[in-house]
């Protein structure tokens, strides 16, 4: 792995606050680099998470998130959630919803490598990333509920996609925590993994995604999860759009007449 020298200057930065970057070929591989405090996503975290992801290398084709040491992330750093007023607390919150569309809407999807604690808002976090490991260490909780507060980071929005609007509601309400084996069986992973082998899983999922081609990687970021939202006439129609730029690209053309020269490889049972 290497720090790049040519790096943004905002990453630079971000690295001083705690969310470091490194290029492993392709893949922008993003810590948080908090132990500590459980990776608590204070207001500096978020902004460096925002800088970040509005400035990955022009090399980067995917990511990756990770967390340093025993937990993925604690979620809001409790510590600054001081007396804010309703229009502070907006803003706030706001804050959050910027640097978490970063990460989801932003040039290259994001696997999350998850370990240990996966709470609050770094649940949301994980939310949204496009694909979620887990190992057999994870835990997903959302003790808002407990604390007396709310979910602030796109919780509401994402989490609900993920397990379903009735499961969340049973997790604040009762804080209920769900293990690595029932986290992936509501849905929260795409996939299970043994301890301490999530990372190495997320980087070989990434770069087997650094070799798509960008507009199909731009049309499951971006397409797909409007078109969901759509009434179905939209959606086909939407879906007929996306599809046929899609197509029209180079790339494709050659993947497609590589495949039909028998020089791409087959789909295989796994
Ligand atoms: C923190 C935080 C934090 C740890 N903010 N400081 N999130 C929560 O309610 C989860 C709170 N955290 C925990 O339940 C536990 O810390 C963990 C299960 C994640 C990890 O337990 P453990 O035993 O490994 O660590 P620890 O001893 O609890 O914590 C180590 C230190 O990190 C300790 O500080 P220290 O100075 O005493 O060493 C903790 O205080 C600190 N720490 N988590 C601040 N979250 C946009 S809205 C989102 C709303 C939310 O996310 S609410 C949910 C917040």
């Amino acid at each position: 792995m290497s720090t790049s020298s040519a790096l943004h200057p905002a990453i630079e930065r971000a690295a001083q606050q705690g969310v470091v970057l490194e290029m492993q070929g392709a893949v922008a591989v993003v810590r948080l680099c908090r132990p500590a405090k459980r990776n608590a996503l204070s207001d500096g975290l978020i902004e460096a998470l925002r800088d970040v992801f509005q400035n990955l290398p022009a090399e980067a084709r995917a990511a990756v998130v990770h967390g340093e040491g025993d937990h993925f992330c604690a979620g809001l750093d409790l510590s600054e959630l001081k007396e804010r007023d309703a229009g502070e607390g907006v803003h706030h919150s706001r804050s959050w919803h910027v640097a978490l569309n970063a990460v989801e809407q932003g040039r290259v999807p994001v696997v999350a490598a998850l370990h240990g604690a996966v709470v609050g808002g770094g649940l949301e976090l994980a939310s949204a990333c496009h694909i979620r490991v887990a190992d057999a260490s994870t835990f997903y909780a959302l003790p808002e509920g407990t604390r007396g507060i709310f979910v602030g980071g796109g919780g509401s929005v994402r989490v609900p996609k993920l397990i379903g609007a009735a499961r969340m509601t049973d997790m604040m309400l009762t804080g209920r925590v769900y293990d690595a084996t029932d986290g992936e069986r509501v849905g929260f992973a795409q996939y299970l993994v043994e301890a301490g082998a999530s990372l190495a899983k997320a980087l070989e999922l990434a770069q087997r995604i650094a070799t798509n081609a960008p507009l199909t990687n731009f049309a499951l970021m971006h397409a797909l999860p409007r078109i969901a939202e759509q009434p179905a006439d939209h959606g086909l129609f939407t879906e007929a759009l996306m599809a046929s730029i899609a197509q029209s690209a180079p790339e494709a053309k050659a993947r497609v007449r590589a495949f039909l020269e028998g020089k791409a490889a087959k789909v295989q049972k796994s």
